[in-house]
């Protein structure tokens, strides 16, 4: 396997010569263990002005380092350094698998090698857990950091409805097949949240999670970037946008659909009305207001409620399908509520429930069949 540790850096002068000492080890007891095993540490590194960038650069030219490679660009936030960094490992450095690693020491090397053990075992994202058995963190953090980290979990949790017990930690190993199913660079997190959302996505798409507890010490040498500054409150807010973004998606998406279709009714009955004068024939009449508003209502779903990057033309004709389907639906249902009900038979509210349930047909089948979406 191809194995790229990524190590974000800004202001880590002091700790990447021990890191990359340390790294080279495990390295080194990583590939002797198993022959097939390549391992790449990668430094992302923001034009960092304590000149880590160039601590580097001369680490690189020892050939002891040769596991040692750099990426550099502007400082935009961690999020955005790693998914710079992982695009690079995967089409670059042809990745099999990618860990994620703060530099300053305070996620222990040795630990990549049971992150490497449980992808062994058939996880595709696994994660060293501060909050599972086993875990925990040196009890210098203050009362505001702690109950920061364990807010931003009950809220994960709670409200975004992950199943992932640390969704903040930064050391974890994910399986490039995962990644390659995640537009990473549609990721909306530049800063901490970023690896909220990554798991968020990966937990959407099925990955085989697996956390195991760990320490997490303290940092060696140089500074928190974590301050109560405005980057830091921008970056709270966004979490908990998030988190309720992902709660309620489904039930957005649901609604605009719902939109689109009342919308697309009320100018099927337009056109109907338009065309009877002229066809005289309810049956065309109806065929042709159907089909205009199936156009309609197709449209605005495609660019609007899915937001879909599929083939239009593909999809407008599943779209038929599906609709067709759930018009079959409707009227059967429709036909039974009619021969339950006899006596009513002539209430307008008859067609309720075949309405209903041709609605959720016509929406699942959308979603799952027509638009691909999870
Ligand atoms: N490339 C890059 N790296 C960053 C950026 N912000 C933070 N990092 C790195 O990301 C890792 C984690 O950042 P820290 O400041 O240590 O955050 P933390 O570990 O949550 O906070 P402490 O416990 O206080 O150290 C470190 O290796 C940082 O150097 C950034 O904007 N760009
Ligand atoms: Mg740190």
């Amino acid at each position: 396997m191809n194995i790229v540790i990524i190590n974000p850096t800004y202001n880590e002068n002091e700790n990447i010569k021990i890191l990359v000492k340390e790294i080279g080890k495990v390295i080194h007891e990583l590939e002797e263990n198993n022959k097939s095993d390549t391992v790449i540490q990668l430094v992302v590194d923001d034009s960092s002005p304590d000149g880590t960038g160039e601590t580097v650069k001369t680490l690189m030219k020892d050939s002891s380092y040769s596991f040692l490679r750099i990426i550099e660009g502007n400082k935009e936030g961690l999020g955005k350094a790693y998914v710079r960094g992982m695009k690079y490992a995967i089409e670059s450095l042809h990745a099999d698998v990618v860990i994620e690693m703060d530099a300053d020491l305070q996620h222990d090397p040795k630990l990549i090698k049971t992150l490497i053990k449980y992808i062994y075992d058939g996880y595709d994202f696994v994660i060293a857990s501060r909050y599972v058995s086993g875990g925990a963190y040196e009890k210098t953090w203050s009362k505001f950091r702690v109950l920061n980290s364990k807010i931003a979990n009950i809220v994960s949790r709670g409200i975004a409805g992950l199943k992932t017990h640390d969704t903040t930690s930064g050391f974890r190993a994910i399986r490039s097949t995962i990644l390659n199913k995640i537009d990473l660079e549609n990721i909306t997190s530049d800063g901490y949240a970023f690896q909220f959302e990554l798991l968020y996505l990966a937990e959407k798409k099925h990955a085989k999670i697996k956390e195991f507890g760990f320490l997490f010490k303290d940092r060696k040498f140089g500074q928190s970037k974590i301050s109560l500054n405005k980057q830091y409150i921008l970056d709270i807010l966004n979490f908990f946008f998030l988190a309720f973004k992902f709660r309620y998606l489904n039930s957005i998406k649901i609604l605009k659909f719902g939109v689109v279709g009342l919308t697309g009714t009320i100018i099927n009955l337009i056109i109907y009305h338009l065309v009877i004068k002229d066809v005289k024939i309810a049956f065309i009449a109806e065929a042709i207001g159907y089909e205009l508003s199936l156009f309609f209502n197709f449209g605005f779903n495609h660019y609007w409620t899915f937001k879909s990057n599929e083939k239009p033309l593909k999809a407008l004709i599943k779209y038929n399908g599906t609709s067709l389907i759930s018009l079959i639906v409707t009227s059967t249902v429709t036909q039974i509520t009619s021969l339950l009900f006899s006596k009513y038979k002539t209430n307008f509210l008859i067609p309720i429930p075949g309405i209903g349930v041709g609605f959720i047909v016509n929406y699942v089948l959308a979603k799952k069949f027509v638009w691909r979406q999870k």
